[in-house]
């Protein structure tokens, strides 16, 4: 080989490995969109790249289903599917895609909007108790609201359905609603909301009297849960849990109870965070990534002393929506990973995370090219997904038969 056909393979060999601090590979060889952005600790941005040896199969359960938000594993195994236009569905375990469930309150679909998260009451099966978030229509605009209602005998309705919270103020957009619902093991209900996407609404992530860009923890009956970090402060909202978030649409506790989002940034500034009460992420004031018009954002800082730094960033992003820690026995070598869905990128996220830092990240199910909007798991083990599509599918991935 001569001298200038080695140089040039150890320039491709330079430009198409890249390498984690850590020196091992990297899934993301693009440029930065913070280009000048440095992380605030190793490991911060683009781990290591994970290959899992796992053989599964992933089995298409429905399709048509009109922009399916948020997939709940029933314990029959059948499948509680909301479709953002305002429908709720169960669709059986071998794939039959029931009618509508009735008794749901109308719903403000446009944009980003409309029927968002569903959650099962931590006592479904004795209370057959169902909560969803949504984007309400209301006098002068929409907000995310939080209903519950019970699944009727014959899981054809929601019954004494009631709306629990309704999150403040009342705004006419159409964009970054949040809004995962997630029980905790002492059973409040914490909520995620976005800022409303405008410039003029962005500052209220930092403030106390709004409910926007933050997570809220809420009992099952909708009141400010006891012990809530402001819940005593003059001023501020007594539902509010932490503060400083863009917009999270996903969520989900780890086996140690702890709660981690991830949050869909501007363009190079999606996010893991884990959630302590009382803390500030900092939205807008600290952020990774640039505008999506080019440009640094607010304050252009992405170390702002008294806000807490994501665990992890992705840049460029992946927007994330729905999040799950897997725990089963289905597939041994993923527990205690975190899935997320990627919309943008089309994809199947695998983080592995220890302690309060992630150790590397898989991609999976690129080959299917569909935005997954939910991964949930069942209690068999199975990773079930629905895709953010006019005509979408219910996934379910279990282990290769
Ligand atoms: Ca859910
Ligand atoms: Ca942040």
């Amino acid at each position: 080989m001569s001298n200038k056909s080695m140089a040039v393979g150890l320039l491709v060999s330079l430009f198409t490995a890249t390498l984690a601090a850590a020196g091992c590979p990297t899934l993301e060889s693009r440029p930065p969109e913070g280009a000048s952005q440095k992380p605030a600790f190793e490991g911060q941005t683009r781990a290591c790249a994970l290959k899992s040896n796992v053989a599964f199969e992933v089995t298409v359960l429905a399709r048509g289903l009109e922009h399916p938000w948020s997939v709940e594993p029933l314990p029959d195994g059948s499948l509680l599917v909301t479709e953002r236009p305002g429908r709720m569905r169960i669709v059986s375990a071998t794939g039959n895609v029931g009618e509508p469930l009735a008794g749901l309150p109308r719903v403000d679909a446009r944009g980003q909007g409309g029927l968002l998260d569903a959650a099962l009451s931590p006592m479904f099966d004795n209370d057959r108790t169902i909560y969803w978030s949504y984007s309400e229509p209301r006098e002068g605009g929409n907000a995310t609201s939080v209903a519950r209602g019970v699944l009727s005998r014959d899981a054809r309705s929601l019954e004494q359905v009631r709306v629990i919270f309704r999150a403040q103020p009342t705004y006419d957009g159409t964009m970054h609603f949040g809004s995962r619902l997630a029980f905790a093991q002492d059973g409040m209900l914490h909520i995620t909301l976005g800022d409303r996407s405008d410039r003029n609404m962005r500052p209220q992530a930092q403030a106390m009297d709004s409910h926007m860009g933050k997570t809220l923890r809420i009992t099952p009956e909708g009141r400010p849960a006891p012990g809530n970090p402001f819940i005593a402060k003059a001023g501020a909202l007594p539902e509010i849990w932490s503060i400083g978030h863009r917009n999270v649409q996903a969520a989900a506790f780890d086996a140690q109870g702890r709660f981690w989002i991830v949050e869909h940034g501007t363009r190079g500034g999606d996010e893991l965070n884990l959630i302590e009460g009382g803390k500030n992420y900092g939205w807008p004031l600290q952020a990774y990534g640039i505008e999506y018009s080019g440009g640094a954002i607010g304050g252009a800082v992405t170390n702002l002393p008294g806000h807490q730094q994501p665990v992890y960033y992705w840049d460029p992003v992946i927007a994330p929506s729905g999040a799950q820690f897997y725990t089963g026995d289905a597939f041994p070598e993923w527990k205690g990973s975190l899935f997320i869905g990627a919309l943008k990128e089309k994809r199947l996220v695998r983080v592995a995370i220890e302690g309060v830092r992630v150790a590397g990240e898989e991609h999976l199910l690129v080959d299917r090219g569909q935005r997954i909007r939910d991964v949930r798991q069942g209690r068999d083990g199975s990773l079930y997904m629905v895709t953010d599509e006019a005509r979408g599918e219910l996934w379910r991935l279990s282990p290769r038969r």
